[in-house]
């Protein structure tokens, strides 16, 4: 119990001894918090994930794809006024699309220093589907759990769909971090791969994967407020922009350092080079004068703009390159069916998968007709070729990153796919 005595002394401290904090937080700390505990190995894990994904991240702007992601809301519900209209729900889409396609309005206010780093992810919501479950259970937080029960039927929450291939968002009534006080607006779990976890109830299992958001701030003009000691959380439905960030890889901007104290720690860092270092949390609002780390050289302000900072949501309104490269890499990766160009490739009269392609594709055709396979440029240039009969497996280890063309050919037969090459 050392580690939560320490964790719930942290928020403790930042709401008794009136440190720069907001009473609005993400969960992810406690995330971590409780599945470093029960899970000692769990921070090395996710830090491996953040290496390979990073390691893994596009270079410089170059695009491929737009990533399409299938979402289902979940409106899991005990009052009226937590059964949220489809508008609020149809609009916190758009906020999800406006901030991944760079195209929220807010997006002139970044700072001219900042500017160059501001990067459209190229990554849009598609709401396929809104479930609602009215529910008896509060979904609290202990000591040593988050309020998973909302993806529990069984504890009156909602099933997860299909969470390889859709992002799940439960929208409920997050009750107060008990006895200090204090809101979780929302938590995610960052991408693991770590399917040899047990399926505990207080660990991420397969089924918990997704984003959970207080009903109160989500969507555009909740006619719901949410406040706290007297102060009134302000809204622009940017914290599921927050936690969608964490669902795709993305940390704190200042790196979740800080010490036990809600201290200023400047030795720990996102793993992001093109977000400044920063100390701590911003606590709210949206102080451009705020520099709670001076680097030797090349010192920059905080960056009060970014999402994953908790300033203000009026305040947000950037991901960087880097944040971006990351996510699109999380994408081809940890969370590579999730997207419409990642699922396997099926046309008439044949099979290609897995797609992208790390090191080999299947191909399976269904007739045993002699069949030419060339992999080839988007402009065209022959890169690959093979002859293969049936079911076949070829190589695609000699790619660079990136879309090519998939072209089969025999004398009945000719397919054009488009093929994705990511390095494991
Ligand atoms: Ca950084
Ligand atoms: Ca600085
Ligand atoms: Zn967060």
């Amino acid at each position: 119990m050392k580690i939560k005595f320490f964790f719930i002394l942290l928020v403790f401290s930042n709401v008794t001894f009136g440190q720069k904090t907001s009473p609005f937080i993400c969960g992810h700390d406690h995330v971590m918090s409780i599945n470093a505990q029960n899970f000692p190995d769990y921070r090395n894990r996710v830090d491996k994930t953040f290496e390979i994904a990073y390691k893994n991240m596009e270079n410089g702007g170059a695009r491929n794809e737009t990533f399409k992601i299938p979402v289902v809301v979940h409106i899991v519900w005990k009052n009226n006024e937590e059964n949220l209209h489809d508008s609020l729900i149809h609009s916190q889409i758009k906020v999800l699309n406006d901030a991944f396609r760079l195209r929220n309005e807010n997006r002139t206010d970044i700072r001219e220093i900042f500017k160059d780093l501001q990067a459209d992810a190229e990554i849009e919501f598609e709401l396929k589907d809104v479930i609602r479950v009215k529910t008896t259970a509060n979904f609290s937080l202990s000591l040593t759990d988050l309020p998973d029960d909302v993806k529990r039927p069984t504890n009156g929450g909602s099933s997860a769909i299909d969470v390889d291939r859709h992002l799940n968002i439960w929208v409920c009534k997050i009750q107060p971090i008990p006895f200090i006080g204090g809101q979780i607006l929302g938590y995610a779990y960052p991408p693991d791969g770590l399917s040899n976890w047990p399926d505990d109830a207080s660990a991420p299992s397969k089924n918990l994967e997704g984003v959970v958001i207080d009903y109160r701030v989500f969507g555009l003009n909740n006619p719901n407020k949410l406040t706290v000691n007297g102060t009134t959380h302000q809204s622009s439905a940017r914290t599921t922009v927050h936690e969608v960030g964490h669902y795709l890889g993305l940390r704190h901007i200042w790196g979740d350092g800080g010490g036990l104290f809600g201290g200023n720690s400047c030795n720990v860092d996102d793993g992001i080079t093109d977000t400044p270092n920063q100390g701590t949390q911003s606590a709210g609002g949206c102080n451009k004068n705020s520099n709670t780390c001076i680097d030797a050289s090349n010192d920059l302000p905080d960056m009060v703009e970014n999402y994953m900072d908790y300033s203000g949501e009026d305040c947000q309104n950037t991901f960087t390159k880097e944040q971006v490269a990351l996510m699109r890499s999380v994408l081809r990766n940890q969370r590579k069916l999730l997207t419409n160009i990642q699922q396997d490739l099926e046309i008439t009269g044949v099979k290609i998968w897995p797609n992208p392609c790390h090191t080999h594709i299947n191909i399976a055709l269904n007739d045993s007709k002699p069949t030419e396979v060339a992999i080839r440029t988007l402009d065209g240039k022959l890169v690959l070729n093979y002859k293969i009969q049936g079911t076949d497996v070829i190589s695609c280890e000699g790619l660079s990153n990136g879309a090519y063309i998939l072209e089969l050919v025999n004398d009945t037969m000719h397919k054009v796919v488009k093929l994705i090459k990511v390095h494991d």
